[in-house]
């Protein structure tokens, strides 16, 4: 299996998420990425690509044009400021409020944010461009012939929505990914979201459109982020309607139920017959996840990466959360294991 990664994931690296009231050490941290590449070493996952530049045409497709720009002028515009910190928004347009975009950088943070803990940096905007570029270097393999590839992404994209960022994500890899398969010849893709949150930006993108599958396992909103989407009721709109699929689940669930979970929407996405299956690889379901309330073990992902293959699906996996740092790379490498031996 190809191994699309790249170092540029190291130009992203805050020193503060807003967590519990303070400023914490980030769990979305680069040490992630290099267990993960330690264990693909250790399993002889030798195959190693680096990315093509990011094709930010193709990006666009998924991502507002204004948005685009202030992510790549927050920083400068911040810095002028002469603010101390890394750039974090304080106002947000809530209910009754303008949703336009203001002048000052204070105002921008907030209009383009969709959770306020994850602050952008120097080289922030660099690391999330080729974190989409690898995205896209693994879905040309896949559309190229490859029947399963790994796009080491960092940092992650599935809270990304057309015009917002937060919850660690800024470009969103998995939807890019999913156009650029549609751009290259595929009649319909599905996306399957593993990460233990909701993936709520792949759902808005993707939200009135019926050639794009959406199917996402979580933490039920109720208890879990990002709190405002993830509803079993979501089921698409318009064109859409009947192409998003949730499976909200409660604090403490283990794989029985998970699995089951996953049984079923791997059910949808074989009636839907599509021609690509993106997976937004995040194994925050662990058990010993500090953020996250699933107990999956370790063996588990080894279990539901055979059930992937069953699909028989060019696959892409791309990579989003899990923060219990040490075991990320055990995780990560157990469900690509189990796909490319089941
Ligand atoms: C990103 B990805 C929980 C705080 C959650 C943000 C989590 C972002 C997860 N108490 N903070 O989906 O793994
Ligand atoms: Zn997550």
């Amino acid at each position: 299996m190809k191994v699309v990664r790249s170092q540029d994931h190291r130009k992203h690296f805050p020193k503060g998420e807003l967590f519990g009231g303070q400023l914490v050490r980030p769990f979305e941290c680069p040490e992630r990425w290099d267990y993960i590449v330690m264990r693909l070493e250790e399993t002889g996952f030798n195959d190693v690509v680096d990315p093509d530049q990011p094709d930010m045409e193709r990006v666009a497709k998924v991502h507002d044009a204004a948005y685009m720009r202030f992510l790549e002028a927050a920083w400068p515009l911040w810095e002028a400021e002469g603010f101390p910190g890394e750039a974090l928004p304080t106002v947000v347009p809530a209910r009754r409020m303008r949703q336009r975009e203001p002048d000052h950088i204070d105002g921008k943070l907030g209009y383009y944010c969709m959770a306020i803990e994850t602050a952008i940096t120097a080289g922030t905007w660099q690391a999330a461009r080729a974190s989409a570029a690898i995205a896209q270097t693994g879905q040309k393999f896949v559309s190229g012939g490859e029947k399963g590839v790994f796009s080491l992404c960092r940092p992650p994209g599935h809270h990304a929505a057309r015009d917002l960022y937060g919850g660690y994500c800024f470009l969103n890899n998995a939807a890019i990914a999913a156009q650029g398969f549609l751009d290259d010849g595929a009649g319909r893709v599905a996306i399957l979201d593993v990460d233990f949150h909701h993936g709520n930006g792949t759902q808005d993108i993707f939200y009135e459109r019926s050639d794009v599958l959406f199917v996402s396992l979580h933490g039920r909103p109720e208890d879990a982020f990002p709190h405002f989407l993830g509803y079993a009721d979501e089921t698409g709109a318009g064109a859409g309607e009947a192409y998003n699929v949730n499976y909200p689940m409660a604090p403490g669930t283990r794989y029985g139920e998970w699995g089951e979970a996953l049984e079923q929407g791997c059910q949808r996405i074989t009636d839907y017959g599509p021609d690509a299956l993106v997976v937004s690889l995040g194994v925050d379901t662990y058990e010993k996840d500090p953020i996250s309330f699933f107990k999956l073990t370790s063996d588990d992902f080894l279990t539901y990466g055979g059930h992937l293959a069953k699909l028989e699906l060019p696959t892409l996996f791309v990579m989003e959360g899990g923060y219990a740092v040490e075991e990320i790379g055990i995780n990560t490498v157990n469900v690509l294991t189990g796909f490319a031996g089941g």
